[in-house]
């Protein structure tokens, strides 16, 4: 059973290894899909007309695909690869190892906002963006800029806390743990780390930073933790909910997936501790 690990504690090999898969499938061509999927989302992802990725109930599972689908094209390159998580409210500055060169590399420089250091940057010549918001084909990042501090433990927890998954109008002003995560209400957790990120992270072409994936992968674990902590929740809504996938209906753009079969995390990877 693959195991999803905190990125602060992968061995130098680990982080070696997933960034070897993740430049691997950028040569093949194979990583833009996943940039363009994602955009194409956020445009269409609308509070009062249909909405799949984000802005809805289906935000959890549909990332949940997401990331196994990117999971899964990782491990076609290395099968022992897995997707690490970034507890935002453990490394929290802009000096913490998640931004070292050997790994993700570092804040974009403060006259155009470009990377300069790691794997990522546009002259280690491994990371053009091609599926971009203008002609700028290099990553940018303006780490703790456009918002101060990310989230912290106790806000997490707040958020953890809240009993019902999701509520009417199902959309980013609903109350309940999904809309709270997501960050359009409350605390602000989900949103509030992109926006600390800054550069492409802002943007609905968010995966062109590496980071999207280690950000996405612990919302999932979180909840995942929320699951554990409510047995008696579940996912909604159940049923016959216009513009919002219910339980039973499957999430375009795979057609084949429903909420209800993304449920359990433990049929296809688990993670190494509790929050
Ligand atoms: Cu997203």
């Amino acid at each position: 059973m693959a195991v999803r690990k905190n990125q602060a504690s992968l061995t130098a090999k680990e982080k070696r290894d997933f960034v070897n898969a993740v430049l691997a499938l950028k040569r093949a061509g194979r990583y833009d899909a996943f940039v363009s999927t994602h955009n194409s989302f956020i445009i269409s992802d609308t509070d009062n007309g249909e909405r799949v990725g984000h802005r809805s109930p289906s935000f959890l599972p549909w990332h949940r695909r997401f990331l196994l689908q990117f999971e899964q094209a990782l491990q076609s390159v290395d099968p022992n690869v897995t997707l690490p998580y970034w507890d935002w409210t453990a490394d929290r500055t802009a000096s913490a190892s998640l931004w070292d060169a050997g790994f993700l590399g570092g804040n974009g420089r403060s006259s155009d906002g470009q990377v300069t250091t790691g794997p990522f940057a546009f002259a280690a010549g491994g990371w053009t963006l091609n599926v971009r918001p203008d002609s700028r084909s290099y990553l940018r990042r303006a780490l703790g800029s456009a918002v101060a501090s990310l989230p912290t433990r106790a806000e997490t927890e707040s958020v953890l806390a809240i009993q019902a998954y999701d509520a009417a109008p199902w959309n980013s002003s609903s109350e309940g743990f999904r809309n709270n995560l997501e960050g359009w209400r409350g605390v602000n957790l989900h949103n509030r780390v992109h926006v600390w990120v800054g550069g492409h992270m802002t943007t609905g072409m968010s995966p062109n930073d590496p980071v999207f994936w280690l950000h996405h992968c612990f919302i999932d674990k979180l909840w995942a933790e929320w699951q554990r902590r409510h047995p008696g929740q579940g996912y909604l809504p159940a049923a016959g909910t216009a513009n919002v996938v219910d339980l039973g209906e499957t999430m375009k753009p795979w057609n084949d997936t429903t909420p209800a079969d993304m449920l359990d995390h433990t049929r296809h990877y688990t993670y190494d501790t509790g929050f």
